[in-house]
């Protein structure tokens, strides 16, 4: 049975997604941005990571607030799954933030390797429904290589608008290399090291794993409590059972526990303007 949290949750995001008035909702004239009348009661007992947050309700914020995730059409290596490290925004608890790290069995492009690690970083307002409340994004692609490029926008005061699908922000992954932008012209393009990004047909429908805080995981093994097993296609071995929150590289990748802590990939604490 749902907690309660989550059930209040769930059945202001079904009026949201039905496209009901609720009250105390005031749409902006591009309905873009608006005012959605839910709180949220907290159940401690629903806080395994120890955070502030129940688990549940960050669970359904993540992937109510994903952005539309466009992997390149002719991509030969997509398989994949994303761990999250949701909490309260570190400079405003009313907002959450959420770091995305995209898991990949192999990254086939230029210097091609076994796993791949890509994260992005977004700002939920949990008061504005989706895809609305998904205020600010920031992608990294290529991070600590001379190939870096940092894109960012949202629809806080002063950021570049997002592309959108259906009022949904697009996050890109670059074709094989899967490097991440939110823009195509700033970030994955043949001056970005030959990337190359494209619009799909549907987004990118992959299996989430929160993994909860550093000082309190809720996942140790992402075979046995993730998506890193036959069953959902990989066959790498040496990626099979990742510690995401160990030191270990995933893969001749990077470091999943790094992503999860990035500074960089903070976004602001904002929200868009009623
Ligand atoms: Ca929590
Ligand atoms: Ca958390
Ligand atoms: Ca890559």
């Amino acid at each position: 049975m749902a907690r309660p949290a989550l059930r209040l949750f769930e059945s202001a995001l079904a009026l949201a997604l039905a496209g009901a008035s609720v009250a105390a909702c005031h749409p902006t004239s591009d309905g873009r941005c608006t005012n959605q009348d839910h709180s949220v009661l907290f159940d401690p007992a629903g806080d395994g990571d120890d955070d502030g947050l129940d688990d549940g309700f960050e669970d359904a914020a993540a992937r109510a607030y994903l952005p539309f995730l466009a992997t390149h059409p002719e991509d030969a290596c997509a398989l994949s799954g994303m761990v999250f490290r949701a909490r309260p925004h570190p400079d405003d608890p009313s907002l959450i933030h959420v770091v995305y790290s995209r898991l990949y069995q192999l990254d086939c492009g230029l210097n091609g390797h076994v796993g791949d690690n890509e994260a992005f970083g977004v700002t939920i307002d949990p008061r504005r429904a989706p895809p609305a409340g998904l205020v600010a994004l920031i992608a990294i692609s290529h991070e600590g290589t001379p190939c870096e490029r940092v894109t960012t926008c949202g629809s806080c005061a002063g950021m570049p608008r997002c592309d959108l699908i259906d009022g949904r922000p697009v996050l890109y992954a670059s074709r094989d290399k899967h490097g991440s932008a939110v823009d195509v012209g700033g970030g994955c393009s043949l001056g970005s090291c030959f990337d190359s990004c494209e619009l799909p047909e549907r987004a990118a429908d992959v299996p989430l794993v929160n993994v909860g805080e550093p000082e309190a995981p809720l996942a140790s093994d992402l075979t046995d409590q993730g998506f890193i097993d036959e069953a959902h296609g990989w066959s790498e071995p040496t990626l099979f059972h990742h510690d995401p929150w160990s030191d270990a590289i995933f893969g001749d990748a990077g470091h999943i526990a790094g992503d999860l802590a990035d500074a960089d990939v903070l976004t602001p604490a904002c929200t868009c303007d009623i």
